[in-house]
């Protein structure tokens, strides 16, 4: 008999990684992974630091479920500048230089999530690309909650060339400040956001600093409401039939 999707998020030690799991969640059979201690407690103090020294963006944005919001992001996110592509492009470069001087000269922890990814579905990887101009690759972000949403950047009708190639998108978050209570990513089993609230079939899992968190961007989630600061390096991903593509 078929085993019943288990819907949880399985913790991945570095060590002996449990490669069932990763294989289970890469077949769409679990909520999402945790990797423990993605980043060591002095990767983090370093992040922090330079991240404390370059300054959060705070600005009033769409939180994907009817409301403004303010939100605390460093780096620019297509979805801010979605009817705009020039002025994403325009920060994207910027923000490139500033992130790769100043934080992943201290810990090069991006090309790490890559790897990860790419060992999940033993496909390459690669920034996206649109008209020659690279993608944003990460961005640091400020969440203290969000409503349950879904990111699915095919249908957000964006005109950015690689979008119809993706197959499926995924998040990935690498939590550097928990707050003291609250803060859990709610997983839903249910796609639809309006649908989710409804049942109570999800799973919620509580980030600690250094965890990688990866899941499925069109499963319903959210992030509840949290007692101090939340912080995070956050990114995309999407799957193509040739290889995996990063954006923010
Ligand atoms: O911060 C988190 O744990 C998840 C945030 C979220 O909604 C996302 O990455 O799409």
């Amino acid at each position: 008999m078929a085993e019943l999707t288990k819907w949880v998020v399985e913790d991945i030690n570095r060590t002996t990684p449990n490669l069932a799991a990763i294989h289970k969640f890469s077949m769409g059979d679990r909520a999402g992974l945790r990797f423990e201690n993605f980043l060591q407690e002095y990767q983090v103090d370093l992040i922090s630091h330079a991240i404390s020294k370059i300054g959060i963006e705070y600005y009033e944005g769409d939180d994907k479920a009817g409301n403004i919001v303010r939100k605390g992001k460093l780096g620019p996110n297509f979805f801010r500048f979605k009817s705009d592509h020039g002025e994403y492009f325009r920060r994207a470069r910027i923000f490139e230089k500033v992130f790769e001087e100043r934080i992943l000269a201290l810990v090069n922890f991006f090309p790490r999530v890559q790897e990860v990814a790419s060992k999940m579905f033993s496909l390459g990887h690669a920034v996206a690309e649109h008209q020659g101009r690279n993608m944003m690759n990460f961005t640091v972000r400020m969440l203290p909650e969000a409503p349950i949403h879904r990111d699915w950047m095919p249908g957000e009708n964006t005109g950015l060339s690689f979008a119809p190639q993706i197959s499926e998108q995924f998040a990935w978050n690498i939590y550097l400040k928990t707050p003291k209570s609250g803060g859990q990513t709610r997983i839903y089993k249910e796609r639809d956001p309006a649908l989710a609230g409804k049942g109570n079939d999800y799973f919620e899992v509580a980030p600690r600093v250094g965890d990688l968190i990866i899941f499925r961007t069109t499963q319903a989630h959210s992030v509840m409401p949290s007692d101090g600061e939340r912080l995070t390096l956050s990114g995309f991903f999407g799957t193509t039939p040739e290889k995996l593509l990063f954006w923010v």
